[in-house]
């Protein structure tokens, strides 16, 4: 199956983007997830009920307004127990993450392999630079009390390939992100700047938010706002600028990130587990199993958490550029 038009991959050479809609279907691909996560939440709750931090596990309530709900009241933005990726430091044994069926499914969706394929070959590798990203409503979601801001908002300009180690400069990778229910502008939609890719990598500076582009290096004036419906898939390269809006509705903004590189080349992030997710020439080396996938992300939980930090950062604040 070839889902991705020539004229489609035209758009991403020339644009460093391109929005693909409807290429999964809301009911078989995503909604699997959905309620995957609702148990994952249930999770949530009942830890955080049975240690007295929130007065209710807010049972009745949809997804959305019940984790908007037990981020507001346990005054905590509890992003890493349901992210499929670990943090780059402070990793203990029981950090937690999510790593269960429907997300491994979702990594090995033949609808979206079958386009990955198109853009990168067939030799496909799983790159665990990859999120979940549920982010509430902005007035509703907690502060940092240090700072006064929120603790999850805007996603600041940047380049993929800026988050990640010089070693993975020379690897194409490709940046797979959709929406698990709508993403309007007004929720806090991803944003690109067309044909920003053809500038290199620019220096970015440690912030507030995480890694970022400053204006001083590169203008944000032709940036575009990408709203999404459930289905759509937007395909970036690395080098393509882009950022999220930050969230003005009553409703969660919720993707995932997800990305591909061909087989053998670093991922740029090795102290996280990437595995073959296609291979015309080897079958047999694709992994197909989900419960080996979580075992690949509990080892590496336990290898970081008895080992040193080696951030994946590469930036720092100290250049003029970030003055
Ligand atoms: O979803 C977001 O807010 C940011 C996503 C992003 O930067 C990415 O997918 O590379
Ligand atoms: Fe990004």
């Amino acid at each position: 199956m070839k889902p991705i038009s020539d004229e489609q991959l035209k758009t991403f050479d020339e644009h460093g983007y391109v929005v693909v809609k409807g290429l999964l279907d809301p009911e078989t691909d995503l909604d699997p997830i959905i309620r995957e996560y609702a148990g994952v939440l249930d999770n949530l709750a009942n830890e955080l009920y049975a240690e007295g931090t929130i007065s209710s596990t807010y049972a009745d309530l949809p997804f959305g307004e019940r984790v908007t709900k037990i981020y507001g009241e346990s005054g905590k933005v509890h992003a890493q127990y349901f992210d499929f990726s670990l943090p780059q430091g402070g990793v203990k044994e029981d950090t937690p993450m999510w790593v269960g069926p429907a997300v491994f499914r979702t990594l090995t969706n033949s609808r979206l392999l079958d386009a990955v394929e198109q853009f990168i070959g067939p030799e496909i590798y799983s790159n665990p630079v990859q999120h979940v990203r549920i982010k509430p409503p902005e007035h509703l979601t907690p502060v940092n009390p240090d700072t006064g801001l929120v603790q999850l908002g805007i996603t600041p300009w940047h380049q993929d390939n800026g988050v990640v180690l010089p070693e993975a400069d020379d690897t194409k990778m490709l940046t797979v992100w959709f929406p698990l229910t709508d993403a309007s502008i007004e929720q806090g939609c991803l944003c690109v700047i067309p044909d920003s890719h053809r500038h290199g990598l620019m220096h970015h500076c440690p912030g507030n938010w995480g890694l970022e582009v400053p204006d001083s290096i590169f203008g944000k004036s032709e940036a575009i706002p990408l709203p999404m419906r459930r289905g759509d898939v937007l395909f970036m390269q690395k080098l393509t600028v882009h950022s999220s809006l930050s969230n003005r509705s009553n409703e969660i903004r919720w993707s995932f990130d997800l990305r591909y590189n061909p087989t053998g080349q670093p991922t740029g992030r090795g102290a996280f587990p990437g595995f073959v997710a296609r291979s015309k020439t080897h079958p047999e080396s694709e992994l197909r199993d989900p419960a080996g996938w979580e075992r690949l992300w509990q080892d590496a939980r336990f290898a970081m958490a008895h080992g040193v930090d080696r951030p994946f950062n590469r930036w720092s604040k100290d250049h003029p550029v970030c003055a």
